[in-house]
């Protein structure tokens, strides 16, 4: 059973969706030169074929859009505001009053339908030209810069915003420092003691919007983001138990900051053993207390590990990756499809931290065939689809049925947009179908797939027609 308070919704992202890279007094982004997401180069300047400059056009469109999601049902939307459309370059004292304004206008809407806005402050969007003039989050001076930011929207938004996420995917910086962290420099000449003193800087500054957030507002419900995904062991030799908790370390060192608000013991051996010594500025220990109102995580896969190198190769995954498990089989993407990692992830999250959770990304993407109806109008008969949402959200209940507190889902890309590891739009996860395609062909036009009229049933009933 949902609890009666449980937050039914979908989520996107800025860079994915917005397009209209250039107006409005917007900056570059450094997802206006990744053109072909984190598998491809950056390029030196903004080229046509990189789809996110145009997105689906929400910029123009969200109207319609937040439309549909109310024919839907959302009772959250989840979407990022783009840093650089407040501060251009992101170092500038003044905001971008037409970014402001925009944002301004798209809660109204969502208000107009009684959607609760749920908002990442940072979903992979840093501004290019902190990327190139600070080399990203590796620069101390990140963290003023994030501070000038979240203080500008905190308080413009702060009768129309309450759920808020500090990072997209924390922890995927460890293995995107470009994309995820702004970190210009090669990842092959980043040394690890430079990319954990650039994840030091993040959680100082996470902990800091908490600090400064609750100071602006103190009904304001502040989580952090990971990138959920669950290690397990390859076989039941316990050196691959063991290597499967080090893995996993490396997602809840995260966690643990943010929730406990101090380095783990497990973190600060792995650090030593390798000759690490994070910086600490006077005040960041203080500053990590200011721990999380709740925990967000995606959840797409799960992955195991195993101690046997003959065995450990990678597959294909949500950024971070890992052995790929023999007993699951994968999207068309070479994702695995777990249900019961979500069951399994809630419960150890809950367990770990007696903090809410909320799955705020979930969903499959997969190509779309667009078919004509007998009535004339086109949609597509994504029933993969509908079955993995429902094997997901069956499994979301389980864990509720343990006694897990989730806040709710918002699953990812409710509409149609950009990927943001590979930049397709063929890669589909959408309830509603965008006219678009990779080679920039299409009306941009919106039509609602099978699904659009699934998930309407399942907020409808509170998730009861998933037993149907
Ligand atoms: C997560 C990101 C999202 C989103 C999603 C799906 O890592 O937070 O931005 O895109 O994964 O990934 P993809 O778009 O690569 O299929």
């Amino acid at each position: 059973m949902f609890p009666e308070k449980f937050l039914w919704g979908g989520a996107v992202a800025a860079n994915q969706c917005e397009g209209v890279y250039q107006e409005d007094g917007k900056g570059l982004s450094i997802q206006d030169v990744l053109p072909h997401g984190i598998k491809g180069a950056r390029t030196a300047k903004p080229t046509p074929d990189n789809m996110k400059l145009i997105g689906i056009d929400f910029y123009h469109r969200y109207k319609e859009d937040i439309r549909l999601f109310a024919e839907m049902g959302f009772q959250v939307f989840r979407l990022s505001i783009a840093w650089s459309r407040i501060f251009p370059k992101g170092d500038e004292k003044e905001p971008n009053e037409k970014g402001l304004r925009f944002y301004d206008d798209v809660f109204d809407e969502c208000h107009k339908y009684g959607i609760e806005p749920l908002v990442t402050i940072s979903h992979y969007e840093t501004p290019l030209y902190l990327a190139e003039h600070y080399n990203g989050w590796l620069s101390r001076e990140l963290v003023g810069f994030y501070e000038r930011y979240v203080r500008t929207i905190f308080t413009r938004y702060k009768d129309k915003v309450k759920y808020w996420l500090t990072f997209n995917e924390i922890n995927s910086i460890l293995e995107s420092p470009f994309m995820s962290g702004g970190i210009s420099t090669p990842k092959e000449e980043l040394t690890e003691a430079q990319l954990y003193q650039a994840v030091h800087h993040e959680l100082v500054a996470s902990a800091l919007a908490v600090k400064i957030g609750h100071e602006i507002n103190p009904e304001f419900k502040i989580g952090c983001m990971i990138l959920g995904m669950p290690v397990y062991p390859l076989t039941p030799d316990p050196q691959d138990v063991i290597r499967a908790m080090e893995e996993d370390r490396k997602n809840d060192m995260f966690t643990d900051i943010h929730v406990r608000g101090k380095y783990p013991g497990y973190m600060k051996r792995y650090l030593k053993e390798r000759g690490i010594t994070v910086h600490f500025e006077d005040g960041d220990a203080q500053l990590l207390k200011n721990t999380v109102d709740f925990i967000s995580f995606s959840y797409y896969v799960s992955v195991c590990a195993t101690a046997d190198t003959s065995k450990n190769r990678r597959g294909e995954g949500n950024l971070l990756g890992g052995v790929p498990n023999p007993t699951l089989r994968a999207s068309e993407w070479g994702w695995q499809i777990d249900p019961m990692g979500l069951r399994y992830i809630l419960n150890r999250l809950w367990d770990k931290y007696q903090k809410p959770l909320f799955v705020v990304e979930n969903g499959l993407g997969a190509v779309d065939r667009p078919v004509e109806t007998e009535d004339g109008t086109m949609t597509v008969e994504d029933d993969y689809r509908i079955a993995y949402m429902r094997d997901h959200l069956l499994q979301l209940e389980e864990a509720l049925a343990d006694g897990v507190d989730v806040m709710g889902y918002t699953s990812w890309g409710c509409i149609d947009l950009v990927s943001a590891s590979t930049a397709e739009l063929k890669k589909r996860y959408g309830f509603i179908y965008v006219d678009r395609n990779d080679d920039g062909s299409g009306t941009l036009k919106r039509m609602k797939k099978k699904s659009f009229y699934w998930y309407k049933d399942v907020i409808a009933s509170n998730g009861k027609s998933l037993h149907a």
